[in-house]
């Protein structure tokens, strides 16, 4: 029998998914009897990965993108599993993450006039107005599949949107009568349904950008997302090389440009001082950024002449968004960024001119290494400096890292100064918890490498750790996880502070944001998946546990997961 959810799982294998990441319900049926015949049959269909949790499920999906760079599928019941994705929606949207989610939706005869009409009580409560409308907000695309005549035309079509820039979500939903019915196979031609082309320069704004940034005395690249593109940090580096800028990243959430180069000058978060990098900037190539400073605390000196180029200059998914560029332009960073290179090439230098600008930021480098170098001297104190000091040296060069320490965000890309184009991610978004989801996808997307996720205790609770260490042993795909534990959330803390330095809740015992007594972290993913677990309280147990940690990640194969307590909010 050869029906649209068959149709439907050719497609996705046709786009190349290999996980359909699901969390199954009574409107599934002829999925789940597709995928089963196919796979009686020997036909190739992408593995489902069951999820107990939805919202781990899409954030499983968000990691494999961002390591891979593909789209995979989510498949979640009704109107009640695309609630329970939650927080991933956000993720994989603001982060621009491409993904595939498919929902089924109640049935919409109930006499048994065809295959898959009503016949179980609960397609009379979740029949609601407008399922789609949930996430509407958020996706590149959503669409009803009325008919399994055009469903793998629905699918691609969907997939162009998800992998073309900016990239993200779409959600197809489709009711049981639909799914179930029998249709004539439809031949694809994949060459006809890729994603748009990367978008380029055109060739007088190659010329003004680099004129402009030829003539400043101190020219800067601020990014967030550049790196997500592999090759384009190497093109980042051969343009600030070349003219001697200098490059700061602003809330990064991957790898932009190596730590160790003289010319990086570190990264930004919510830190509530100006940015010397960014205040010494007359010329600012700000490339692939959402937040790439925070005005009311730091900015670009009045003047600085800048230039955005972005894949999605507009923000068009934030409604309040402007910097005072010169000119904007979208494009592919990768390509833009060897345009320029390529238009360099050809002009004659000031040498004298890139000298001074090198010397400059190297000098700034140098000051910015040596501040960090003495924040993971080890005293006493066990602090998220002088942890994530002792992981990086468990980084090796097929190592990924996932970052979610929150108040640690800033230092673990400090601290673990990486310098290879994919080896750190963050969700790029803000809703918490996607780092255990995300951490089976990137292990499911490079099973060769080594994946670390690092977590503020809040967000590591946010996760669902359950549902991510149960599936993360049934589908052998083993990580470390490091709990930067603060016994709460320090942030919201900060954040009342920021603006009530001296009001009642300064002068608070207790606001809501602490978590004493902990529950025992480690503890829950052994539970739930027979996890390495140890809590490491004290300085003086931090690298026998990392030792054995790793082992059982490397060796044994199993998720290991340490509960690091680092000084109290
Ligand atoms: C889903 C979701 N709920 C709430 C928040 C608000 N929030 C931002 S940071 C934070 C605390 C996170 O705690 P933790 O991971 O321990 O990091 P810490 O701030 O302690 O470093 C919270 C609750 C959020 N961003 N997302
Ligand atoms: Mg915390």
């Amino acid at each position: 029998m050869y029906t649209a959810s068959a149709a439907l799982l050719e497609a996705l294998n046709e786009a190349g998914v290999s996980y359909i990441f699901a969390n199954w319900g009574s409107d599934h049926p002829a999925l789940i009897e597709a995928h089963a015949e196919a796979r009686a049959t020997g036909r190739t269909v992408p593995e489902i990965v069951t999820c107990p949790n939805e919202m781990v499920a899409l954030s499983a999906a968000h990691g494999y993108a961002q390591v891979s760079g593909r789209a995979q599928a989510v498949f979640v019941h009704v109107e009640c599993g695309t609630q329970s994705l939650a927080g991933a929606i956000h993720n994989a949207a603001k982060g621009r993450a491409p993904a595939f989610i498919f929902a089924g939706t109640s049935p919409f005869s109930q006499a048994g006039e065809m295959r898959g009409s009503r016949n179980e009580f609960i397609q009379w409560i979740q029949d609601v107005h407008d399922q789609r409308g949930i996430v509407r907000g958020y996706m590149r695309y959503d669409n009803e599949i009325r008919t399994g005549k055009t469903i793998k035309q629905l699918v691609h079509r969907a997939m162009q949107f998800a992998h073309s820039d900016p990239k993200g979500p779409v959600y197809l939903m489709g009711a049981r009568e639909v799914m179930e019915e029998e249709v004539a196979p439809v031949a694809i031609d994949m060459a006809h349904w890729q994603p748009l082309a990367a978008g380029a320069l055109a060739s007088e704004d190659i010329e003004a950008i680099a004129n402009d940034l030829i003539a400043a005395k101190r020219p800067l690249a601020v990014t967030s997302y550049l790196g997500r593109s592999p090759r384009a940090a190497g093109e980042l580096v051969r343009l600030c090389e070349r003219i001697g800028v200098g490059v700061l990243e602003s809330v990064p959430s991957a790898m932009n440009f190596p730590a160790d180069h003289p010319l990086y000058q570190g990264n930004q978060w919510n830190h509530p001082v100006q940015n010397p990098a960014l205040a010494g900037a007359d010329c600012v190539l700000v490339l692939d950024s959402d937040v790439p400073w925070i005005p009311a605390v730091s900015k670009p000196q009045d003047g600085a002449i800048i230039h955005h180029i972005d894949v999605d200059p507009l923000k068009e998914q934030m409604p309040l968004w402007y910097i005072p560029a010169k000119r904007s332009y979208r494009a592919h960073a990768e390509t833009a960024l060897h345009q320029l290179n390529s238009y360099l090439g050809q002009v004659e230098l000031d040498q004298k001119a890139v000298k001074m600008r090198h010397g400059h930021y190297r000098k700034s480098h140098a000051a910015r290494a040596a501040r960090l170098a003495a924040l993971e001297e080890r005293g006493g104190v066990l602090t998220g400096e002088i942890l994530t000091a002792a992981l990086r040296k468990y980084v090796d060069g097929s190592t990924i890292v996932l970052n979610e320490g929150i108040s640690h965000y800033h230092t673990i890309f400090d601290h673990l100064g990486l310098s290879r184009p994919g080896s750190i991610f963050a969700s790029g978004a803000g809703s918490l918890g996607w780092n255990g989801g995300a951490a089976i996808g990137a292990k499911l997307a490079s099973p060769g490498s080594t994946v670390m996720a690092l977590t503020g205790d809040g967000s590591y609770m946010f996760s669902q750790p359950s549902t991510v260490h149960w599936i993360a042993r049934r589908y052998k795909t083993p990580f470390l996880q490091v709990i930067y534990n603060n016994r709460g959330w320090k942030s919201p803390k900060l954040s009342a502070l920021a603006i009530h330095p001296e009001g009642y809740a300064s002068r608070a015992n207790e606001i809501g944001v602490t978590f004493d007594p902990p529950p025992d972290y480690a503890g829950i993913a052994a539970a739930a998946g027979g996890a390495f677990a140890r809590t490491v309280r004290t300085a003086s147990e931090l690298d026998e546990s990392l030792e054995e940690a790793m082992a059982a990640v490397r060796e044994e194969k199993r998720c290991a997961v340490l509960d690091v307590w680092l000084p109290h909010l």
